[in-house]
């Protein structure tokens, strides 16, 4: 007999014994078996929390009560570097993290970063649910961490700023951007000759309002939901890169759970993930006209001019031989030629 229901059992022989008051003592039996966190670096608004919450209640309703998810949004448990220790040391059991920042512990996450590389949403889930995607995966698992299939959405990143709009590569000289953490931003921004100043996106917001930095990049969802917009006072559509978050867990907690129990688990995060990547769709259409409505001015360059800067500074050259011919092969295959 497992534990929980000799628990059980003993709990309703308690009631049964002290009538009323017996309440709070089935209450106790049906504490969760697992009660895991899960950790993310948005506010409570985006479509990442939004999602979460839904699938915590799913995943406690499949595994009746056994799996207890407690979401700690907007860099409650510390910073993206913070949590990526916590979810290596088993501090939390889940976490979601870009690519990019991941890929200072697994270098090849960073890739679907590149420059450039992907001209819509069509080919950026075709690539990473497909063998781009699948790569990278394994490569994660390499570095001891268990990652679900379904990578979430972030978007494709524009640049604001308060001080200019950026028109064309020539903006960027000397601008001062606040970058996340990732050896990928900071060399993207460096062939763009700008001051990249890697900076978490804990301090994102004080960071532009004390103008520490100029400007940041981000997509329209999270310039929203972070009130960027309050400290920013243009918006240039730069799309100058995809970027998404990894469902992480910790390997040790994933593997406590009993096969049964995982199977429910991944099976509601990936559903959430998938819905989590329409709602970012469906937010980021309407967000121009209201984020022009709260005070950002817009505008959208070309974006040849930028492409072609990266080429001549060599980024594509350098950042192909780091990933290596592999991994290059199969971003190429996906989005075509890039050097
Ligand atoms: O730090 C950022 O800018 C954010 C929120 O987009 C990421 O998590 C990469």
């Amino acid at each position: 007999m497992s534990f929980s229901r000799r628990a059980l059992l003993k709990a309703s022989a308690a009631t049964a014994v002290l009538g009323g008051i017996g309440a709070p003592f089935v209450a106790r039996a049906q504490q969760a078996e697992f009660t895991y966190k899960y950790a993310n670096n948005l506010p409570d608004a985006h479509p990442m929390n939004v999602r979460a919450k839904e699938m915590a209640a799913a995943i406690k309703t499949e595994t009746n009560g056994r799996v207890d998810l407690q979401i700690f949004p907007n860099n409650q448990l510390g910073s993206d570097t913070d949590m990526l220790s916590q979810i290596r040391s088993g501090g939390v059991e889940f976490f979601t993290l870009s690519g990019l920042i991941l890929a200072t512990l697994v270098p090849a996450a960073s890739i679907n970063g590149i420059g450039f590389a992907f001209p819509d949403y069509d080919t950026v889930w075709k690539a990473m649910d497909g063998d781009l995607g699948g790569y990278i995966r394994k490569e994660i698992t390499k570095a001891n961490l268990v990652v679900m299939d379904k990578i979430w959405d972030n978007g494709f990143r524009e640049t604001t700023s308060s001080s200019k709009p950026i028109n064309g590569p020539d903006d960027f000289k000397g601008f001062k951007i606040r970058v996340p953490v990732s050896p990928l931003w900071t060399s993207m921004f460096k062939a763009f000759d700008a001051a990249p100043a890697p900076i978490n996106f804990s301090e994102v917001y004080s960071a532009l309002q004390t103008k520490i930095v100029e400007g940041q990049e981000n997509p329209l969802a999270i310039i929203s939901t972070a009130k960027l917009y309050e400290v920013q006072k243009y918006c240039s559509l730069t799309n100058h890169m995809w970027d998404g978050f990894w469902f992480l867990a910790n390997r040790r907690a994933w593997e406590k759970l009993p096969e049964d129990v995982r199977t429910i688990v991944a099976k509601n995060i990936n559903a959430a993930g998938v819905n989590e990547r329409a709602d970012v769709a469906k937010l980021n259409a309407g967000l121009r006209q209201e984020l022009a409505g709260k005070g950002l001015t817009f505008n959208q360059p070309d974006v040849a001019p930028f492409r072609e800067k990266l080429r001549s500074a060599g980024f594509y050259a350098e950042w192909k031989g780091k990933y290596g011919d592999e991994a290059w092969a199969l971003l190429e295959k996906a989005v075509g030629k890039l050097s």
